[in-house]
């Protein structure tokens, strides 16, 4: 097995398109681990459940979940589609942290950090990962996004079981550029 491609192909298929294999998912995002596996053999893309397991144990950002009975799969974080982590409001740091590619700078500065196709803003707990995010895209920048003022404004946080920091929108006016990390 290929951890990382099959890594990204369940991202896909549990963030973004699980129509994809016609599997079913519920409202929280879980789908039935049995069912991923037949329709993935069925698909041409046979998984045993030993490599989900390993998959799920070892993928280097715990971007999935299995269930306690371990009968069912989600993703952590990411979704494009409409579905409820069910995660409870939190109370974040003073400071997190959005990586970007340099090009998206001024938009951002002007509307904010918008969800864009996923259900939440992604926000980093450090700097140094949120380069990371930001360098998928291309040359990176890092943003500080002002927290505290946030959390005055009556903004809401989320925590995901991978550890990344959720919320709806970060206007323009709690931004500032971070040069170095
Ligand atoms: C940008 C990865 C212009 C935003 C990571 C980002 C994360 C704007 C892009 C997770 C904008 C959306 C999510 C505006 C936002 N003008 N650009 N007003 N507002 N943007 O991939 O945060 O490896 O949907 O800055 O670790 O990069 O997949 O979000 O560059 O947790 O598990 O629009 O994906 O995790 O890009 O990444 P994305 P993201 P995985």
């Amino acid at each position: 097995m290929n951890l990382k491609k099959t890594s990204k192909y369940l991202s896909y298929l549990l963030r973004h398109n699980p129509a994809a294999l016609e599997l079913e998912m519920d409202k929280q995002g879980w789908i039935n681990v049995e069912e991923l596996l037949t329709k993935m053999a069925a698909y041409g893309r046979p998984l045993s459940y030993e490599n989900l397991q390993q998959l799920v144990r070892e993928n280097d950002k715990q971007r999935f979940k299995l269930d306690e009975t371990n009968r069912r799969i989600r993703a952590n974080q990411g979704h494009s589609i409409s579905i409820q982590l069910g995660l409870e409001e939190k109370t974040p740091p003073t400071i997190l942290y959005h990586g970007t590619a340099r090009r998206n700078l001024d938009s951002i500065l002007e509307k904010g950090l918008q969800k864009r196709n996923r259900q939440h803003v992604h926000l980093s707990a450090d700097g140094t990962t949120a380069r990371q995010v930001g360098s998928r895209h291309g040359k990176p920048i890092v943003l500080q996004i002002d927290c505290a003022g946030m959390l005055a404004d009556q903004h809401v946080f989320y925590l995901s079981e991978n550890g990344v920091w959720l919320t709806d929108e970060v206007p323009a006016g709690y931004i500032t550029i971070l040069e170095r990390v």
